[in-house]
């Protein structure tokens, strides 16, 4: 699955280390691309293994909020 996630916190590539780093440690992520201009942040997954909840809460843990 794929999903492209609005995180308006995103100013820098620290930023884009960050969340690339967070969430692309996570069990059953297939790629994670951050846009440091648009401010976004594209996620492909294994839904079967990861839920967007739980990509979701990850960015919160590091910080970013997704914007709804
Ligand atoms: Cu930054």
């Amino acid at each position: 699955m794929n999903t492209t996630l609005n995180v308006p916190d995103i100013s820098c590539n620290h930023c884009k280390d960050t969340i690339e780093g967070a969430v692309g440690q996570l069990e059953g992520i297939e790629t994670v691309q951050v846009d440091v201009e648009q401010r976004t942040v594209a996620v492909a997954f294994d839904e079967t293994e990861i839920s967007l909840p739980q990509i979701v809460a990850a960015l919160d843990k590091a910080g970013y909020e997704v914007a709804s």
